[in-house]
C-alpha cells in the first residue's frame, strides 16, 4: 500500500510539474503536455523545433533511465561481501557487448543528427516566389526599423512590385560622385572612384526601397502588420551597423547586415504561416550601439481579410500615417505588446533620430 501510494504521488507530481510547463495553444497531447521548457512558437517551422526538442529530451530520458540503471544496480546488489574471498567473474574483452556499445551511440547520433538536419531544413526552407503571399523589406538602422512590403498577395489586395525605384535611384546616385561634383571641389581629370568598390561610403544604394513603408520612430513603435496563414518572406538588411532581426515567437532570428551580398550573408527567410492573431514583440538581437536596448518593433497579426483591407486603406491613402491604417481596420493603432522608451534620445539626435538618411553614418 505504501509503495502504491507514493506511486501515486510521483505520479501526480510529475503530472502537475510537466503540465505546468504547458503554454501551448496547438491540439497535438504532446505539445500540451510535455515541452521541456521550450517556448511558444506562432510559427510551423517554431512547432517543427519543439517537437524535436520534445522527442530529444524524451530520448535522452529514456537513455538517462538504461544508464542510471546500470551504474546503480550493481553498486547496490554487487557489492562485496565478508564472506567473498577473490574477485568476481570478470567480463572484460566481450567482443558482442563491445560492439553494441560501439555501434549503439553512432545509431543514437544518426538518430539525432537526421532529425537536426530534417528541422533545420524546414526553419531554412525558402519556397519560390510564386508561393509567398507578402514579402517585406527589413532595414534595420540606429536605432529602429523600417518596414516595406515589397510584394503582397492575399485575399485580394495587391503589390506586384513594391520598389521605389525613384529612392533607389537616388541612393544610387548618392554613392558616386559625378564629374561636376568633382570641377566644383576644384579637381581635374575624370570622377576619381570611391573608396569601397569604387562607390562612396554615404552609398546606400543596396538597401531596399518600398512605395509603402513602415518607419519606426523615438515616439512611435513601428507595427508590422502581416496576415496569418500566409508565407512571408523578410529579406532583411542594415544602415549601418549590424543588427539582429528577432520575433521570439518566431524562435528565430536573423542578422541584419549592411551590404548582404558584400558580405556573403543570406539574408533572406519565410515564415510559412503565422498561425495566431495577435501582437508580438520583436526585438533587435545584436548589440548595435547606445541604444540597442530600445530598438524594438511589433509584429501584428491579422487575418487575412483584415491585412488586405489594411493595404487597401494605405494603397488609398498614401499620406495616411500606420497608426490611421490601422485604425480603419479597427485595429489598436499603437504597439500593445511594447511601448517606445523615454530615453531622451531625441536630445541627442538634433532630427529625432527618425530618417535612415540622417542615421546612417557609422
Ligand atoms: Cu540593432
Amino acid at each position: 500500500m505504501a509503495r502504491q501510494g507514493a506511486l501515486a504521488g510521483v505520479l501526480g507530481i510529475l503530472g502537475l510539474v510537466l503540465s505546468g510547463c504547458s503554454l501551448h495553444t496547438d491540439n497535438k497531447w504532446w505539445n500540451q503536455t510535455i515541452n521541456f521548457g521550450f517556448p511558444t512558437g506562432i510559427t510551423p517551422e517554431a512547432t517543427a523545433m519543439r517537437e524535436f526538442w520534445t522527442l530529444t529530451v524524451i530520448a535522452s530520458l529514456i537513455i538517462g533511465v538504461i544508464v542510471w540503471a546500470l551504474m546503480f544496480y550493481p553498486m547496490i546488489f554487487n557489492r562485496k561481501k565478508a564472506t567473498d574471498t577473490e574477485f568476481p567473474r570478470q567480463t572484460q574483452y566481450n567482443v558482442p557487448l563491445e560492439l553494441i556499445y560501439t555501434i549503439l551511440p553512432f545509431v543514437i547520433i544518426s538518430v539525432l543528427f537526421y532529425g537536426t538536419v530534417v528541422t533545420l531544413n524546414k526553419v531554412h526552407e525558402i519556397r519560390p516566389e510564386d508561393e509567398v503571399g507578402v514579402r517585406v523589406d527589413v532595414t534595420a538602422y540606429q536605432w529602429n526599423w523600417k518596414f516595406g512590403y515589397n510584394k503582397v498577395d492575399v485575399a485580394g489586395a495587391e503589390i506586384a512590385d513594391g520598389t521605389d525605384q525613384a529612392a533607389k535611384d537616388e541612393a544610387e546616385k548618392a554613392g558616386t560622385r559625378s564629374k561636376e561634383e568633382q570641377e566644383a571641389e576644384g579637381l581635374e581629370g575624370p570622377a576619381a572612384p570611391g573608396p569601397i568598390h569604387g562607390r562612396l561610403p554615404s552609398d546606400k544604394s543596396y538597401l531596399e526601397y518600398n512605395n509603402m513603408e513602415t518607419v519606426g520612430t523615438s515616439e512611435e513603435v513601428p507595427v508590422l502588420v502581416l496576415p496569418t496563414d500566409t508565407r512571408v518572406e523578410f529579406r532583411l538588411n542594415s544602415a549601418d551597423v549590424i543588427h539582429s532581426f528577432w520575433v521570439p515567437e518566431f524562435v528565430f532570428k536573423l542578422d541584419a547586415m549592411p551590404a548582404p551580398g558584400h558580405n556573403q550573408q543570406q539574408n533572406v527567410f519565410q515564415v510559412a504561416s503565422i498561425d495566431r492573431e495577435g501582437a508580438f514583440v520583436g526585438r533587435c538581437a545584436e548589440m548595435c550601439g547606445t541604444y540597442h536596448a530600445m530598438m524594438n518593433f511589433e509584429l501584428r497579426s491579422v487575418s487575412p481579410e483584415t491585412f488586405a483591407k489594411y493595404i487597401e486603406f494605405r494603397q488609398a491613402n498614401p499620406e495616411a500615417t500606420n497608426a490611421e491604417a490601422l485604425s480603419a481596420v479597427d485595429e489598436a493603432p499603437y504597439a500593445t505588446s511594447t511601448e517606445p522608451f523615454k530615453t531622451g534620445r531625441a536630445d541627442t539626435r538634433a532630427d529625432g533620430n527618425n530618417t535612415i538618411s540622417n542615421n546612417a553614418s557609422n
